[in-house]
């Protein structure tokens, strides 16, 4: 540590970088909680990196052209908070006094869309790397597709900033695994080696070798000794841009808390604020012109404000590009503006197949299938694939290719094994723009990726999952295999819709709302095992899927006894049900629920109309846990379910041994009318 730095007058450069340093302590401080220490150790390579390397646009954070930044290690969220600050973008220095506060855009771990230029939200550790990769591989085809020759449309970095905490979760494993195979050039890390996590020194759990980790990976990996050393760093910034077959990885030595006498390397610099006495000391030890908390030297700030007028001038010249390519290649501009706007290709609706009795009769993951076959020609932002489940999940697009190193137009993707991974990319490639992003695997494995789902709800993206094997249904693979509480489990998840479509039909509407439904995630389960056509010309149309569930058939001959609701598979099993207690003169409403998150979502009027108040004796039936019907079925209601694993064997009997039969409603319902 440079202790003698206050003997020096301090360079310019010092002062902007010590700003950083100051700011994220004095905001900790007040705040009473978050973490200093790593702030202080990246200020200087965030310094070089935000002035000299970036291409942004203070003024405009969703500037296309603009080089995306990721801060994964989002307990650093001073780091970010004061170089947006700083640089110039709408974050004033009093929503940096808010820091960790009710109703600031400075809360404890940056959020997409609160803070302007928080490219996506971090805290999970891993993620932002995940997130990373999804930004650059979304860049690789987005430039194939649209870049002509003097036309570089698309053209950006991605650059990362990660942790020991970072590199020790498998999620970053898995992304920089696939990142290194599909050799994404543009990607820049930056793994900041301070030796220190929460419970100490790194050596307390961790030896890899990160640098040799990301060689085997397929990366090209640089080392800088010393995290204050500005030159060496740009040096290995430029030489790491100039790599373009391979992502890179800096690792970078720094010292945790850099510039306080008493914490600097050490693990309680990390998480908890220095201390007033503490700041004082490490103020004077710096060299720092004031002890006043927050204070920003004019020179300093000025100094940094410059990104504005660069940034502005960077934008400008890409607004030229981008005008000289509007004129010549106006029906590709259109198309971009298209994509932009996230509107889908007019007209897409009619590529959407219909089912008969005939063509019907299928297991809703191959109605999907050909849903997406046929749809996939028509909505070029539609790019996904699955972590190695293709021919089970039936989700390749069959004439579209596959991304590759060596083709990056292709739309399908091999995430491989990499569930999380494969998460955590989709929300990079959501968040870069012109691509609706869909995964696909069991849905047992949705456990798997549930950080990134989570995160994707939190950010409002619009990122699809595709979830077949939705059950027992799938049979002989077993418990291990068959999800049990998994829809409870995702239909928690706030923002989440879950689709379970009945039939082909049904998994028609399902795409149509997963299509469409813009704002946040959308997960479908898909059945391995065929469903029984439901004949529209018997039943309700398929078009009541979109308010989340629907009368599919009501009972003949008066008012409904009793209203029977399910989703999926065991809505066939619910439709034979009624027309056993029709012959028993028991009335049974059949309702389809699709969505019960839909459903929660239409106005009381209608979920009256299809689960009216005077019929109080309800049965939901699932082959999952009922958790998450409770609030569907009442007080008089029952939920017949599955609260156990289970078993390996043919689906048919499984479901028997289970009691999901039509006799088994049949007598829960007479029980439950003889109550
Ligand atoms: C998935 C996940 N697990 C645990 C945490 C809690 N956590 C926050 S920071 C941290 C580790 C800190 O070490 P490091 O990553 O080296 O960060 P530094 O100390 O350098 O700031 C942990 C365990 C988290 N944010 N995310």
């Amino acid at each position: 540590m440079a202790k003698s730095a206050k003997q020096k007058p301090m360079s310019l450069e010092d002062l902007c970088i010590n700003t950083v340093r100051t700011l994220s302590m004095d905001a900790v401080q007040k705040a009473d909680s978050g973490h200093p220490g790593t702030p202080m150790a990246l200020a200087p390579l965030c310094y070089l990196l935000w002035t000299k390397h970036l291409r942004h646009n203070p003024t405009d954070p969703k500037w296309f052209g603009r080089d995306r930044f990721v801060l994964s290690c989002g307990h650093a969220s001073m780091l970010i908070y004061s170089l947006l600050y700083l640089t110039g973008y709408d974050l004033s220095l009093d929503e940096l006094k808010a820091f960790r506060q009710w109703g600031s855009k400075t809360p404890g771990h940056p959020e997409h869309g609160l803070t302007p230029g928080v490219e996506t939200t971090t805290g999970p550790l891993g993620q932002g790397v995940g997130n990373a990769v999804g930004m650059a591989l979304a860049e690789t085809h987005l430039a194939a597709v649209f870049n002509k020759p003097g036309f570089k449309l698309v053209d950006h970095f991605t650059y990362f900033l990660c942790s020991d905490g970072d590199l020790m979760e498998g999620v970053s494993h898995e992304a920089a695994s696939l990142a290194g195979h599909l050799k994404l050039g543009k990607i820049i890390g930056f793994y900041d080696d301070n030796h220190i996590t929460i419970e100490g020194d790194t050596t307390l759990a961790y030896s890899d070798n990160a640098a040799k980790r990301f060689e085997g990976y397929g990366w090209h990996t640089q080392r800088v000794a010393d995290g204050n050393d500005l030159k060496a760093l740009d040096k290995a910034i430029k030489a790491a841009q100039k790599v373009t077959d391979k992502p890179s990885l800096i690792v970078v030595r720094t010292h945790i808390g850099y510039g306080s006498p008493n914490k600097h390397d050490s693990a309680e610099a990390h998480g908890a604020p220095l201390g007033v006495e503490e700041i004082k000391l490490t103020k004077q030890n710096l060299g720092w012109p004031s002890l006043e908390s927050f204070f920003v030297p004019e020179k300093a700030l000025a100094e940094w404000r410059k990104c504005k007028d660069k940034g502005a001038k960077l934008q400008m010249k890409w607004q030229l590009m981008w005008e000289g390519y509007r004129n010549k290649f106006p029906a590709d501009a259109k198309e971009w503006e298209r994509r932009m706007r996230g509107d889908l290709p007019a007209g897409w609706e009619a590529s959407l197949p219909t089912f008969d009795a005939k063509t019907g009769t299928l297991a809703t993951r191959d109605a999907s299938h050909k849903v997406m076959n046929a749809i996939g020609p028509k909505i070029p932002e539609l790019v996904g694939g699955s972590a190695d489940l293709a021919p089970s999940t039936k989700t390749l697009m069959k004439e579209l290719g596959d991304f590759s190193a060596d083709n990056r137009k292709g739309r399908n993707l091999h995430f491989g094994i990499r569930e999380h991974g494969m998460g955590a990319v989709m929300n990079g490639m959501a968040l870069h723009q012109g691509i609706i992003p869909f995964g696909a695997t069991f849905l047992i494995f949705n456990d798997y990726m549930r950080p990134p789902i989570r995160l994707a709800s939190i950010m409002e993206q619009h990122a699809i999952y595709v979830f077949t094997h939705d059950s027992i249904g799938l049979g002989e693979d077993g418990p291990t295999h068959q999800p049990i509480e998994a829809l409870s489990a995702l239909r928690a998840i706030p923002g989440l819709i879950m689709l379970r479509p009945a039939d082909s039909t049904e998994t028609v509407e399902a795409w149509r709302i997963a299509l469409t439904h813009k704002h946040g995630p959308v997960a479908m389960a898909l059945t391995r095992q065929k469903t029984p056509f439901l004949d529209r010309t018997k039943f309700a149309p398929a078009s009541g899927c979109q308010k989340g569930a629907y009368v599919l058939r009501d009972a003949d001959g008066g008012a409904p006894q009793v209203v029977l609701m399910s989703t999926g598979s065991e809505v066939g099993i619910i439709v034979a049900a009624q027309e056993k207690l029709k012959s028993m003169n028991i009335r049974a409403r059949v309702v389809s629920c699709p969505s019960l998150e839909l459903f929660a979502q239409q106005s009381k009027g209608y979920r009256d109309e299809v689960l009216p108040p005077s019929v109080p004796k309800r049965l939901a039936v699932e082959a999952a846990h009922p958790m998450s019907w409770y609030r569907w079925v009442g007080d008089q209601g029952e939920v017949l379910g599955i609260e156990r694993f289970g078993a390996s064997a043919p689906f048919e009997r499984i479901y028997k041994e289970l009691g999901l039969t039509p006799e088994n409603v049949v007598a829960r319902v007479q029980a439950l009318l003889a109550r």
